[in-house]
């Protein structure tokens, strides 16, 4: 099978494995990993942050920004597909115990008057916005990029109202790589950024939230209340490191294989792909298709390519470093065939 799905099912190769095997080692909760302390200065570097904290996950790290960020009773505006308000359990309400105010968005990016207008007067009714959150790429939009543009009105709303930004750059160096711009470059609009290192980067677990130094010692606080204080977690960040280093480079491959695969659909089928192919995600529609997005699913499994439906009428389709351009040949010749036959 052909896995499209998504790009956290990616596996850790061998390499990876050899690291986790020679890991130095020690309790992370005492700041003594060696590994981790590595993973996290050099993450922190790359960001152009003062600091840096190794998360379980690209979730746990957005929830413990939130929790520095805001206090219960505050508003967090969002757009209305982020993956924090779709995909994480209500956890910005459950822990944070703040409102989501949701806008919509075209292609990621909310529209900047709206964003201006949703920022929260001094009233006794309301609460008092207390966070803008960005993300970069997005999923739901199809792996977008954020235009700088976009991300400088962003920065100077929050600024005029002195409200701090959260960046949930999950896919942040897929981000980089498409914008040409550096990951400091990209990261400089938002206070905070939480970016993960398995999906395109390929490692096994983890994710990491950068900020400044006073944010990150809260945010180690925050972790270890969600349950993420880890203990010999160099195990675990070596191949984040090694991710890290040298994994992030290859995006660039998974980012021509979305292109090529979307060609095809565009050409020989009747999905719709309503965004630009920026990165690693193809979001298709299917409203314009004689198939619906459950048919499309069960028709590319039976053929061999695994996809996932999305939205009540889309598929995902995500490259990854599992999938090598010979199997993306067979996904492209698997997609004209059904194409053919809808
Ligand atoms: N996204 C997953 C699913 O949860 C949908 C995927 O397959 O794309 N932010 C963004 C933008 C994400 O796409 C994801 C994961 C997360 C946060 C959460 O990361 P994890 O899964 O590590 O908690």
């Amino acid at each position: 099978m052909i896995d499209l799905r998504s790009d956290t099912i990616t596996r850790p190769d061998q390499r990876m494995r050899e690291l986790m095997m020679q890991a130095e080692v020690g309790d992370d909760v005492f700041g003594e990993d060696p590994t981790v302390n590595e993973l996290e200065q050099e993450a922190a570097a790359l960001l152009g942050k003062e600091a840096a904290l190794f998360t379980t996950s690209g979730t746990q790290g957005n929830q413990a920004a939130l929790l520095v960020h805001t206090r219960p009773g505050q508003e967090v505006i969002m757009d209305d597909e982020a993956h924090v308000f779709v995909y994480e359990g209500a956890a910005i309400s459950a822990f944070a115990g703040v409102q989501s105010r949701t806008l919509p968005h075209t292609h990621g990016e909310m529209n900047i008057e709206q964003l201006k207008k949703a920022v929260r007067p001094e009233d006794i009714h309301y609460p008092e916005t207390g966070l803008i959150w960005l993300e970069h790429t997005h999923n739901r939009a199809g792996g977008t990029v954020l235009s700088e543009e976009y991300m400088t009105q962003v920065r100077s709303t929050a600024d005029e109202h002195g409200i701090p930004v959260h960046m949930d750059g999950a896919r942040l160096f897929n981000a980089s790589l498409a914008a040409g711009m550096s990951p400091a470059a990209t990261a400089a609009y938002a206070d905070s950024v939480q970016f993960c290192l398995s999906k395109g980067l390929g490692a096994p677990v983890g994710s990491i939230l950068t900020g400044t130094k006073t944010f990150i010692d809260q945010a180690r606080k925050k972790r270890k209340m969600l349950g993420g204080g880890m203990r010999q977690a160099g195990v675990i960040a070596a191949p984040g490191l090694y991710a890290l280093r040298e994994r992030r480079a290859r995006l660039q491959e998974d980012h021509d294989h979305a292109a090529a695969i979307a060609a095809v659909l565009r050409e020989s089928t009747d999905l719709t792909i309503r965004h630009e192919v920026q990165t690693n995600i193809i979001v298709a529609d299917t409203d314009q298709s004689s198939r619906s997005a459950e048919e499309w699913v069960t028709a590319a499994a039976a053929e061999g390519a695994a996809v996932i439906a999305y939205k009540p009428e889309s598929i995902r389709i995500t490259t990854n470093a599992d999938v090598s351009a010979a199997e993306v040949d067979t996904a492209c010749r698997i997609f004209e065939k059904l194409g053919a036959s809808s």
